[in-house]
Order: structure tokens, then C-alpha cells, then sequence
């Protein structure tokens, strides 16, 4: 099976707001860059949880905290680096091959995903040491 490296970016999303309150539009292959397949959201993380700990062979991702605030760990394999979401405006993509963990949920957080593909649990690698090695062969995350 062959493996494209791991990628993540922030991606800004603009907030069309009026007087009345606020409205943000995500459209497939418009504001983020694949067509939206699944949609699911997280909420109600009890204090202290760490959720995640996997990665995905082929599955591209958009993360937005819609309300309150969580911290979203990512390593693929070579660098790792840490994001706070905790605006509604601002998502994460996270493409395949990446570790991600995510953490110090607000008791509000609402966490809102977007994904290219319908759910198969057999696209998860859960095994850090089986993600290691196959990511040993890529390079940084550029
Ligand atoms: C990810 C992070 C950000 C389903 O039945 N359908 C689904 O589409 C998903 C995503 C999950 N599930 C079931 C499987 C488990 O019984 O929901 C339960 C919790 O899923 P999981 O333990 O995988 O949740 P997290 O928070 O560890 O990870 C999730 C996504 O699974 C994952 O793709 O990138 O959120």
C-alpha cells in the first residue's frame, strides 16, 4: 500500500455577520479544499480526556472549535506541533499519516469535523510504533 506524507494547515473562514448575529458558509471544495462526505462534532469531553491517539491512512480532515476552546496535538512522524482552536472562524486540516491527539477541552467545546470519507474503521492506525514506521521513509512536514 502506498502512503502520501503527512500535512496539516490553518485555514481561515470568513464570518458574514450582521447586526443580527453571525453566519459562517463551508462548502465542499469552496472554503475548504476536498468535497464533504461526513460530517460529526465532539462535545460533552469530561475534564481531563485525551481523545484521538491515531492516525489515518487516507482521509483528509477540517477541525472547528464552533464554541469553546480544545488543543490539538499533531506529529507526523518527524515534527510535531501544538494548536489551540478557540475560534469559530478558524479550521485545521489534517490530512493522512498524522498522530493527532486532542486535549484540555473546554467544558463548552464543541468540536465540529468535516471529513472526505464516509467512516471505515479500517483506515485507523492506532499503533504509534506501526505509525512510525511508516512514516520513517517521509521527510518534515513542509
Ligand atoms: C479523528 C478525531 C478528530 C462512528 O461511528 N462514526 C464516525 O464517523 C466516527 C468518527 C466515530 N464513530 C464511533 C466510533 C467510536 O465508537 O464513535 C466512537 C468514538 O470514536 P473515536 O474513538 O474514534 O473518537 P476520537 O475522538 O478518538 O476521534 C475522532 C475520529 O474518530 C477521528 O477520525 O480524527 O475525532
Amino acid at each position: 500500500m502506498s502512503h502520501k506524507k503527512g500535512h496539516w494547515e490553518l485555514i481561515e473562514l470568513t464570518s458574514r455577520g450582521d447586526d443580527r448575529g453571525e453566519l459562517v458558509a463551508i462548502q465542499g471544495s469552496v472554503e475548504i479544499p476536498f468535497d464533504i462526505k461526513r460530517v460529526y462534532y465532539l462535545t460533552k469531553t469530561l475534564e481531563g480526556v485525551v481523545r484521538g491517539h491515531h492516525a489515518h491512512k487516507d482521509l483528509d480532515q477540517v477541525l472547528i472549535s464552533v464554541s469553546g476552546s480544545c488543543v490539538i496535538h499533531l506529529d507526523d512522524g518527524h515534527s510535531k506541533q501544538e494548536f489551540i482552536l478557540s475560534r469559530h472562524t478558524q479550521g485545521l486540516r489534517i490530512s493522512n499519516l498524522v498522530w493527532r491527539e486532542m486535549h484540555r477541552f473546554s467544558p463548552d467545546c464543541v468540536l465540529l469535523v468535516l471529513a472526505n470519507k464516509r467512516y471505515d474503521p479500517s483506515d485507523y492506525i492506532r499503533d504509534y510504533q506501526e505509525f512510525k514506521t511508516l512514516t520513517s521513509g517521509f521527510h518534515k512536514n513542509v
